[in-house]
């Protein structure tokens, strides 16, 4: 009798043969091993390919392709990322002798460049892969929450002085929640599948809080809080964290760094690590904003980025955090209303789900919000 063929072994199959293929035009060493997909990230297709050396031992890579739907131009997103590179090394390497760890590093095509295009357009790049480490959905310590948030306050230090005229807005408005609340009542209003009767409950909260989207922008019109070159995508899994120590070791996921907020950045940490459910949860009683998470961030955040940030930002440090959760759960609703077009699903609903852990934990944070405020003055009154 033969064996059929399941499914997940042609899949297998087909992610074997395209990490060798596209391993083949990098300018990677050693022969292929094995390829794997990494499923963790809602943007990019990652995947992992194994190499043997000469010496026998295994060398690991990262090939990602860039999506093309949420970035309209894959090119800009390369001269970015190459130029961020550069930059970090440079400076690791010149100022901060004593950072050790690992960076993040492009491996040239061997056709030149950094990237190389696939024959249905999809724009490829490599990268050393960060080992000895791991990424978190959900941070599991106090120790992982300080050392990711004192990691992006460095990466905001390391990247403070880039000339933000080189640096192109990869995805125009990323953060101008005023307007994602605008598109969010358009596609409402457009409601093209026809889902909007069923998400009244969370379209309501959504709107009676609008009034928030427009505070931080309201402080940049003031010339309050500054523009910086910025992260914009400070997720916790966005971090590699060493498996052993729990110590950050590299800041991932370059597509987004342009001009923007640090409290974009500190705020999107505070939706990514205070709650211990993951972000597509549906129970949403598991949904909380643990304070001592939100005082792990802090204390790292202020650790590095006290020497740069000013008053009125550390006054926004928990604003922020509830900001960033409505601003992505507006995103999320959107996609759910829109059909799901953006971030990546892989169950129906979806969307939904991550938008309702979202809004619960922007509840959770109104219920905590004097307590962190407090916080927040305690750490600052310290540092003076
Ligand atoms: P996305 O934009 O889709 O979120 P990321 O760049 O964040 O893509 O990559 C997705 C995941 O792949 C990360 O969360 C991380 O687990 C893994 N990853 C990405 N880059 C590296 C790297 N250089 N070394 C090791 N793992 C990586
Ligand atoms: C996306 O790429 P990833 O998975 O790290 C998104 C972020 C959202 C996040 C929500 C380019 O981040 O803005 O906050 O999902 N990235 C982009 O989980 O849209
Ligand atoms: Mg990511």
């Amino acid at each position: 009798m033969s064996n059929p063929i399941h499914p997940a072994q042609t899949k297998d199959l087909q992610v074997q043969q395209l990490v060798a293929g596209i391993g083949n035009q990098f300018a990677v060493q050693g022969e292929f091993v094995s390829g794997e997909e990494i499923d963790s990230g809602h943007i990019n297709s990652t995947y992992c390919g194994t190499f043997r050396q000469a010496d026998g031992s295994l060398r690991r890579y990262i090939f990602q392709s860039i999506n093309r739907n949420v970035f309209k131009d894959p090119y800009a997103v390369m001269r970015n990322v190459e130029c961020v590179t550069r930059h970090i090394n440079d400076k690791v390497l010149r100022v901060k002798k004593d950072l050790g760890g690992q960076t993040l590093n492009l491996f040239p095509a061997r056709s030149g460049g950094a990237w190389v295009e696939d024959p249905a357009g999809g724009v490829w790049r490599c990268y050393n892969f960060i080992e000895g480490c791991v990424t978190y959905d959900v941070v599991e310590n106090t120790r992982q929450a300080y050392q990711a948030a004192r990691a992006f306050g460095s990466f905001q230090d390391l990247v403070s002085d880039l000339d933000a005229t080189s640096i192109r807005e990869t995805i125009p408005d990323f953060h101008h929640t005023r307007k994602r609340f605008q598109r969010l009542l358009e596609v409402a209003a457009a409601d093209p599948c026809g889902r909007l009767a069923a998400v009244r409950p969370e379209f309501d909260f959504v709107c009676q809080r609008e009034s928030l989207t427009g505070m931080l922008l309201a402080g940049i019109a003031a010339g309050a809080i500054p523009l910086r070159v910025t992260h914009n995508d400070t997720k916790i899994n966005n971090v590699m964290i060493d498996a052993e120590t729990d110590e950050a070791v590299c800041v991932i996921d370059l597509d987004t760094v342009m001009p923007g907020l640090a409290l974009y950045d500190f705020g999107d940490l505070v939706r990514s690590a205070t709650s211990p459910a993951a972000e597509d949860e549906t129970d949403l009683s598991k949904v909380q904003m643990q304070m001592p998470m939100f005082e792990a961030l802090v204390e790292g955040y202020l650790d590095s980025a006290s020497a740069f940030i000013n008053d009125t930002e550390i006054e926004h440090l928990a604003f922020a955090g509830k900001l960033m959760s409505l601003e992505v759960g507006i995103r999320f609703l959107t996609d759910h209303i829109e059909g799901d077009v953006y971030f990546k699903t892989h169950r129906p609903g979806h969307n939904l789900d991550r938008c309702r852990t979202q809004l619960k934990l922007v509840e959770r944070i109104e219920a905590g919000e004097n307590k962190m405020n407090d916080f927040v003055r305690k750490v600052r009154r310290g540092k003076r």
